[in-house]
């Protein structure tokens, strides 16, 4: 079906394949995460966990008036009054991102877990936590997560986790399948670093143009509480606009071995982050210019 992404409506499938009846083979989920680039795993999460983090979320969120009033809290209906973009206020806001009950989720049993007999060895997480609060029009753009936190081992996975149910008018995540295969986007703008390069990020704004261009298809699925889905750092990837009147809240976040080298930008207590890339006064070069000197 046609689904809206930022800049354009495209045909995607809503099929992502879940990964939950090879749980407990780690072999086997490294050939699925090879072939595939994610792996869907329904109800890792217990629900009520999950939803206790959405609670404490949202009551945060209804104390900066961003819900509607009088509305049920857990609903997270969006307050059309409330004057700021949305969807990326909430990354790396500590005032949410340090809820115990939200890492209880993002920093608990069952993903640390699943990571221990995944990578073969004790698993760490990045202490930023990407938390989106994504109100209505928002999405995100088209792209490879390496170029943001490539400076650690490259053997690292993101993980999506949706805190609410997230059906396809929510915006939910959306990959081009067969985007790890593209080898000479990830020779060139796979390279890439963003504070290095000081590059848009993202890849294209036009999801028709890249399945045109290097082939493969859009998927996406819709979400239930206790969902998450893991992916590889050269799988590409976007958001479907929130054409809904909730909030879509959902966080990203980032696990690898322990043993292994880490992005320093994304450890300690006050991870130190983009400390180039969209900052004031740093001079981005275009897409077109990347896309040119990459020859893609
Ligand atoms: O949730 C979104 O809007 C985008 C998520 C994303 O880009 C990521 O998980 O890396």
């Amino acid at each position: 079906m046609k689904l809206p992404f930022l800049h354009q409506e495209v045909e995607v499938s809503t099929d992502l394949r879940e990964s939950n009846d090879i749980l407990d083979n780690p072999d086997a989920l490294h050939e699925r995460i090879a072939e595939d680039g994610y792996l869907l795993i329904r109800g890792l999460h217990d629900k009520k966990t999950v939803l206790a983090a959405r609670q404490a979320i949202l009551e945060k969120l209804a104390t900066k008036r961003m819900l509607a009033p009088e509305t049920p809290l857990m609903e997270g209906i969006f307050n059309p009054d409330y004057p700021e973009p949305t969807s990326t206020g909430s990354m790396g806001n500590k005032a949410l991102t340090q809820l115990p009950a939200f890492k209880a989720v993002v920093e608990g049993q069952p993903i640390m877990d699943f990571f221990k007999h995944f990578l073969g060895g004790d698993a760490r997480t990045f202490d930023f936590k990407w938390l989106r609060t994504a109100g209505p029009g928002s999405g995100s753009p088209i792209h490879y997560d390496i170029v943001f936190m490539g400076r650690g081992t490259q053997n690292l996975y993101s993980c999506w986790t949706p805190f609410g149910d997230v059906s396809l008018d929510m915006g939910p995540i959306v990959f081009c399948l067969g985007s790890n295969r593209f080898e000479k986007v990830r020779e060139t703008y796979g390279q890439a670093d963003v504070d290095h390069d000081l590059i848009e990020g993202h890849f294209s704004d036009n999801p028709l143009e890249i399945i045109e261009k290097f082939g493969g298809h859009w998927a996406t699925t819709s979400f239930s509480v206790g969902d998450v889905i893991i992916f590889s750092m050269f799988l590409m990837h976007a958001s479907l606009v929130n054409t809904s009147d909730k909030i879509r809240i959902t966080a990203d976040t980032r696990y690898q071995l322990a043993a292994e080298a880490i992005d320093e930008r994304w450890i300690g207590k006050n991870p130190k982050g983009h400390y180039a890339w969209k900052q004031k006064d740093t001079k981005i070069e275009s897409l077109a210019e990347s896309r040119r000197r990459w020859g893609v």
